[in-house]
């Protein structure tokens, strides 16, 4: 598959409602649109970072340059027969794996495209509906919370995640359980403490989460595998692991029992079926995270988690939760779950009107 063409296109939109976490709050995405251009084919992907470098160090103005300036000359004018060969050819960029991941993304929707096979084919998974559950930002108050978590579970959601912080943790967690004894239900505090906080972590055990996701430091794997020694409840590590050999030492170490799997954090699709492949050797589930995506990377996601690992429900909401336009047409959530896409590639084409509509700027990468 030989990339003739790289485009970029940025895509301001809007989240209908300020999804607030330890990190900050975030209402305008700035969506990084990505075409690759090769055998008159095209290939799209949305790069995944936000705005600022609170989840992690990359952001939309970083990618756009890393891929401008670093990614793209590697790869125009060149040919690819795989994703292993590409990522061979990126492989002088250390870090920067959101901006790496979305060409990634973009060169598997090239690459089933020219298979004429749906992406869930090409990643070798099933095509079975994917169970959805629903991260719910920190609230103004403990009763709006449980409002949140009971319309959530009333429109179906397979299981309920509180964003967490320190003060903003044991309140909010006692009163969703106590309104809704029965329903799966994690927590996430995006790194928001220390091991030295273990004791109020410690009382989180006592409501019978799924999990505690991320909650030490985002570069730590010595201090979450301390913390699970003192918890019952398993720890689900994401911001840590950006790669296999991240997993699989977060996983011998001890640091969690549970891997959040986000294509963008761990540099594409590629790398994200490795760490899938790891933790399956652990025993220990994943789940597909999700990055306040449009619905070009929905069912891109839910392709990834038709793989065998993925035993938990995955952050794959509704496209109507987010926002009020999409970029293609609406994924909806029926029973819980979301269907696998299966239509050649990695999603459906992005309605020309409606990028029309939100696009500011363009830039494209052509052979010279
Ligand atoms: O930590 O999982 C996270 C959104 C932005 C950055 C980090 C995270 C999240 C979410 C939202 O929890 C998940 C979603 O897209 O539904
Ligand atoms: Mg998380």
């Amino acid at each position: 598959m030989r990339i003739d063409r790289i485009e970029l296109r940025e895509l301001p939109m809007r989240l209908r409602f300020r999804f607030q976490t330890s990190f900050g709050a975030e209402q305008d995405r700035r969506i990084l649109l990505v075409t690759l251009y090769g055998e008159g084919l095209e290939g799209y992907a949305e790069c995944v970072a936000g705005e600022g470098p609170g989840y992690s160090s990359e952001t939309i103005d970083t990618c756009w340059s890393v891929i401008e300036s670093f990614v793209a000359p590697r790869l125009v004018g060149r040919s690819f027969s795989t994703p292993d060969e590409l990522l061979h050819a990126l492989a002088p960029i250390r870090g920067h794996d959101m901006a790496v991941a979305s060409v990634e993304m973009a060169f598997w929707d090239l690459l089933a495209k020219s298979w004429n096979v749906p992406l869930w084919v090409a990643l070798g998974g099933h095509e079975r509906p994917i169970p959805v559950g629903i991260s719910i930002g920190i609230q103004e108050s403990v009763q709006a919370t449980v409002e949140s978590a009971r319309a959530a579970v009333a429109e179906g959601y397979r299981r309920v995640k509180l964003k967490i912080q320190p003060g903003w943790d044991v309140a909010p967690v006692a009163a969703v359980r106590e309104a809704l004894p029965d329903v799966p239900l994690t927590v996430d505090a995006n790194s928001a403490y220390r091991l030295t906080d273990a004791r109020v972590l410690r009382q989180l055990d006592a409501f019978g989460l799924d999990y505690v996701e991320q909650p030490l430091a985002h570069d730590d794997l010595i201090d979450h595998a301390e913390l699970q020694r003192q918890l019952t409840t398993p720890i689900c590590l994401d911001e840590s692991v950006h790669s296999p050999e991240d997993a699989r030492k977060g996983l011998q170490l001890g640091s969690g029992r549970i891997i959040n799997v986000k294509v963008g954090r761990v540099r594409g699709f590629r790398r994200a079926r490795q760490v899938h492949d790891v933790a399956q050797a652990f025993g220990a589930p994943v789940w597909c995270g999700g990055m306040l995506e449009t619905g070009l990377a929905r069912g891109a996601n839910a392709a990834l988690a038709g793989l065998p690992g993925f035993t938990l429900p995955g952050d794959i909401s509704a496209s109507s939760r987010f926002y009020d336009r999409d970029l293609t047409t609406p994924y909806v959530i029926d029973d819980g779950h979301i269907a696998v896409p299966s239509f050649p590639g990695l999603c459906e084409e992005p309605d020309g009107d409606a990028v029309a509509a939100f696009q500011t700027t363009e830039r494209v990468i052509d052979v010279e």
